[in-house]
């Protein structure tokens, strides 16, 4: 089975990226996997200046799931530029790489967007409109505000021809009109989902056992939410979407493919294996190999969705 398929007018030798906040900026992964075996990679969340994080612990486990909340730890927009892009332009020419952008109003978007636009070292840019980490100035994250989310992707737009993925969140009451928004203010793709807001008590001490209090809840637990959001941004657009939540293995990976993502992300995997991705690459290939399909587009959005009520009450199919 042929892995490879053209998105954003580019090759992509498969379709497994690592997500944003599992592999830092390449570099730190380099040695324990291969990375010019995968599709791509997305960077941590860059913002306008450093940042140095959220107090510790930082990540818990929580059952089949894990909390995080790093609260955006990067070197910022210069440091990126001055050190990251060029490891990645010469370590990662072969694979697709979307630096992930985030900041507390649309400028900061708009800014940093500006400060990597005539560089090189990478594809395009996946908007995270949807860390819950980290407040918008004065309102809800983007991702729950439907105008808010529109005005960062409408002035992004304006200021590049490359890739443009918007990434958003899982606590909305139907993520569909909100892929739809996206499209409709010029993203290039979408990525389905963030991690889900949460919170864990320590007993003991009756304090929160994350350093800053509540997280973000991604791994296993989240599959099954991010397959569906899958579906229903797949009902509400057109443009390519990025699966990712919950992917351990190849079967999962499978799922969103079904559900309609062309490309799929691998986050929390990573932590407990960092190999995971590349044995899910391995795994699509024999799936592929025994199903005897001759391309993984035959897999995108095969999900056989008649039966499902959400979709003949909500989507439009
Ligand atoms: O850095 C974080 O705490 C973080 C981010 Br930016 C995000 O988008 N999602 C998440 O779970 N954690």
């Amino acid at each position: 089975m042929r892995l490879e398929q053209t998105l954003f007018g580019v090759k992509f030798q498969n379709p497994i990226l690592l997500a944003a906040g599992t592999c830092g900026f390449g570099e730190e992964l380099g040695g324990v996997l291969n990375l010019g075996a995968l599709g791509g990679i997305v960077t941590k969340s860059v913002t306008l200046e450093p940042r140095t994080g959220n107090a510790a612990p930082r990540v818990v486990e929580a059952g089949n799931a894990m909390l995080n909340s790093i609260g955006l730890a990067n070197p910022g927009l210069e440091r990126v530029v001055e050190e990251k892009l060029p490891w990645m332009k010469e370590h990662l020419a072969d694979i697709r790489v979307f630096v992930s952008v985030a900041g507390h109003t649309p400028e900061e978007f708009w800014r940093i967007v500006e400060g990597l636009e005539r560089e090189e070292g990478f594809l395009g840019y996946e908007l995270n409109l949807s860390c819950p980490n980290d407040a918008r100035r004065g309102g809800l994250p983007f991702a729950l505000d439907r105008e808010a989310l529109r005005e960062v992707v409408v002035g992004a737009r304006e200021l590049t021809q490359r890739p443009l993925l918007v990434k958003l969140a899982p606590n909305v009451p139907d993520v569909g009109p909100v892929a739809e928004a996206a499209e409709e203010a010029g993203a290039d793709g979408i990525t389905l989902l963030n991690t889900m807001p949460g919170l864990i008590i320590d007993l003991e001490s009756k304090r929160a056992a994350l350093g800053a209090g509540s997280g973000g809840l991604s791994g296993p637990a989240l599959r099954a939410v991010g397959v569906h959001a899958v579906h229903r941004a797949r009902a509400c657009t057109t443009v390519p979407l990025v699966g990712v939540g919950g992917v351990t293995g190849t079967g999962d990976a499978l799922q969103y493919l079904l559900a309609g993502a062309s490309l799929v992300q691998i986050g929390t995997a990573t932590f407990a294996d960092p190999r995971a991705a590349q044995r899910v690459v391995a795994g699509i290939a024999k799936y592929g190999e025994r199903t005897g399909l001759e391309s993984v587009t035959d897999l995108i959005g095969a999900y056989h969705a008649e039966g499902d009520a959400v979709s003949a009450h909500g989507g439009r199919l």
